[in-house]
């Protein structure tokens, strides 16, 4: 190992199967400006800490990175910004709860309330006496319903754009079995999707979120869910429940405070609840809460004498 080599002290955890790695020290100082000039900062000057972080042989793809930063809103008591595969990610849900349980396992959060700063807004979070954890997200809404779109190789799709922290395009008519031993053609599906609804003029789409009724009693629905990397969600993913939640509540077919069990393809679950922040302009303030459990503390070691130091990087990147 070279001399020089740096070394990022990481927190491993799963949300309901789908991990999350903060890093506590040795990442990359962005200061303490507005989320804006970091998050540039973060792309343009350290993105292979970025890539170290989540990228094979350290990472793989369904790896949430967090890089743990002072707050800039100063009613807030931590602040982070989310990273994956492909770039930075507004908000993630499972993430936030990933990130609850890693600031209680190293004694800087006790059951209790406190409040996040994320690039896309602040988030509240509690943690309960018994580990459960609720993340009341940035305020979510429904931008369009019923957006037909032509895809190639399987026809006209129809779905809602909704906005839960993420961008995401959700379809309850596929005729796909939402379970494991049907990965591939859900990858494929859903990768055409968000293809055609990209040039469809809704470029901000990067999570396509697919729903059916679920198996199991206790859980409303199951989803599938496609990252922007093209890895699947593992958890129910927090950002897509809240845009799921705001499309029921525009909908109507769920009442304000009344509760809504989403479980993931591996059947995890998380219950969204939400509370109107502006009916008339179909707002809402979503809670989320899950369980995460922390599965690693450990030193990434970055030598510069390894030829895949930064991570391995997908060849479209
Ligand atoms: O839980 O919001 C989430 C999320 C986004 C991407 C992966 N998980």
């Amino acid at each position: 190992m070279s001399a020089v080599a740096q070394r990022l002290h990481v927190i491993d955890s799963h949300t309901g199967g789908e991990p999350t790695r903060v890093v506590v020290a040795g990442g990359p100082d962005l200061g303490n400006g507005p989320w804006e000039e970091r998050v540039v900062r973060f792309r343009e000057k350290f993105d292979r800490y970025r890539s170290a972080v989540v990228h094979e042989p350290r990472g793989s793809d369904p790896v949430v990175g967090a890089l743990l930063c002072p707050p800039h809103r100063s009613d807030c008591d931590f602040g982070v910004i989310y990273f994956n595969n492909s770039g930075y990610l507004g908000m993630c849900g499972h993430g936030t709860i990933g990130l609850v349980a890693t600031l209680a396992h190293l004694g800087r959060f006790a059951p209790g309330v406190c409040r996040i700063d994320t690039p896309v807004g602040a988030v509240d979070a509690q943690l309960s006496a018994q580990g459960d954890i609720s993340i009341t997200n940035v305020a979510s809404y429904r931008h369009a319903k019923d957006v037909t779109v032509q895809v190639p190789g399987i026809g006209v799709v129809r779905g809602d754009v909704a906005y839960g922290g993420n961008w995401f395009y959700l379809i309850e008519t596929h005729g796909l079995g939402i379970d494991r031993a049907n990965l591939s053609a859900l990858a494929d599906y859903t990768n055409r999707v968000r293809q055609a609804v990209n040039e469809q003029g809704h470029p901000e789409v990067d999570h396509v979120e697919l729903f059916a009724s679920s198996p199991s009693p206790g859980a409303q629905s199951r989803n599938y869910v496609l990252c922007p990397g093209g890895a699947h969600d593992r958890s129910p993913c927090g950002t897509g429940t809240s845009a799921k939640l705001a499309c029921l509540a525009a909908d109507g077919k769920l009442g304000e405070g009344e509760p809504w069990v989403q479980e993931s393809i591996i059947g995890s679950r998380f219950t969204g609840r939400y509370r109107w922040l502006d009916r008339a302009k179909g707002l809402i303030a979503p809670t989320i809460t899950g369980t995460a459990h922390v599965n690693a503390e450990s030193v990434l070691i970055l030598d510069p004498g390894d030829p895949f130091c930064w991570g391995i990087r997908d060849a479209a990147e």
